[in-house]
């Protein structure tokens, strides 16, 4: 009955879909119908507006204007007491889809999906188009990758994202974002602090870079004075130290340049320092006195700079390292 050979026909969403045949006779009647898998029946195809049904002689054709992802499926051709079952796959335009997210304000957040081929796109927040802005952006990589970046987020921004094929709101992809208040500990955090916490909440990690600077020497040579100076500080009140002193944040070192910059927190988030160019420093100011050696042994990791420092006015020649430990350092613990 049928002259023409069928095969598997593909299309994207939004294209036209065109089924055809042909039968050896003008006379022969070809009817359409496609499997309802739900309902275990075939439906007859009527013409409606989206679609035709048309024949030229032997040739049939069955139109479909604007091809749904739902129109994918069998179809049934019959011809007089013959019937064909044609294969059909409509593609969806944007995929993979957009996706639901959840984050917190403050936080910058995507949504992106690529389309099957290059084509003017339009975005919306609740059926509203957006447009480009300082808070949304509005980008198209490649020619067919769309994006639109929603920063930084607040509470206001929750509700359903939607992308479109321009002219055409029945091509569409939508997503909803869900925005959570920012924790009370993340809000009470410094400006620099709560930044890098975000940054990190985005992208999943955060590189920081830390130098541990270990200050060492006897007791009473001016370790703790040493830091003091180095930190433009009063040295009028300093008593011997108690165990570890750790001092954090007061020194950066750019890594580029290796410069080391002495300054407070709040400087610094106001500084253009916030990035990671920058190293934080510790200092770590060791009590001098014998006792605290075995303890301090626990932190005196290789990974560090030491600072070492020395009594110059006292005969160096009387501290060297073997009468150290003959005479000292075996005192240590009582013993
Ligand atoms: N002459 C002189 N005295 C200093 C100098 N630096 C510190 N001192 C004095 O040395 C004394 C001890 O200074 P600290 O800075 O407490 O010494 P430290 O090494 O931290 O001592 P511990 O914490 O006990 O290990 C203080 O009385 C300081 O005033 C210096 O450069 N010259
Ligand atoms: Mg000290």
């Amino acid at each position: 009955m049928f002259t023409s050979s069928f095969e598997q026909i593909y299309c994207i969403e939004g294209e036209k879909l065109l089924l055809k045949c042909s039968v050896y006779s003008d006379s022969i009647d070809v009817k359409w119908f496609k499997d309802n898998l739900k309902q275990y029946k075939h439906e007859k195809i009527e013409r409606n507006k989206n679609i035709s049904i048309d024949s030229d002689g032997k040739d049939h054709v069955m139109t479909i204007q604007n091809a749904k992802v739902t129109d994918s499926g069998q179809y049934i051709i019959i011809a007089g007491n013959v019937r064909k079952q044609l294969s059909v796959t409509v593609e969806a335009f944007f995929k993979p889809p957009l996706k639901d997210k959840t984050i917190m304000e403050g936080v910058e957040v995507s949504f992106e999906c690529e389309a099957e081929k290059p084509f003017p796109v339009a975005w919306f927040k609740d059926n509203i188009l957006v447009n480009d802005s300082s808070k949304f952006k509005i980008e198209t990589l490649q020619n067919k990758v769309h994006k639109l970046t929603i920063r930084p987020t607040s509470i206001k921004d929750k509700g359903k994202y939607r992308i479109q094929m321009k002219d055409k709101s029945d091509i569409t992809c939508c997503a909803d974002l869900d925005v959570k208040e920012m924790p009370d500990a993340v809000k009470q955090m410094s400006e620099h602090d709560r930044n890098m916490f975000l940054k990190a909440a985005q992208s999943g990690t955060a590189v920081r870079y830390y130098i541990r600077i270990m200050i060492v020497g006897e007791s009473g040579v001016g370790k703790t004075c040493l830091l003091r100076r180095l930190m433009n500080e009063n040295i009028g009140d300093v008593r011997s130290t108690d165990g570890i002193n750790i001092e954090v944040k007061q020194c950066k070192i750019n890594r580029q340049t290796q410069k080391w910059i002495f300054t407070s927190d709040e400087e610094f988030s106001k500084t253009a320092y916030q990035n990671e160019d920058f190293a934080d420093c510790g200092f770590w100011d060791f009590a001098g006195q014998k006792e605290f050696y075995a303890t301090h042994q626990t932190f005196l990791s290789t990974n560090a700079i030491y600072l070492l420092v020395v009594d110059i006015s006292k005969d160096f020649a009387d501290k060297t390292h073997k009468k150290m430990i003959e005479d000292e350092f075996d005192k240590v613990g009582g013993n």
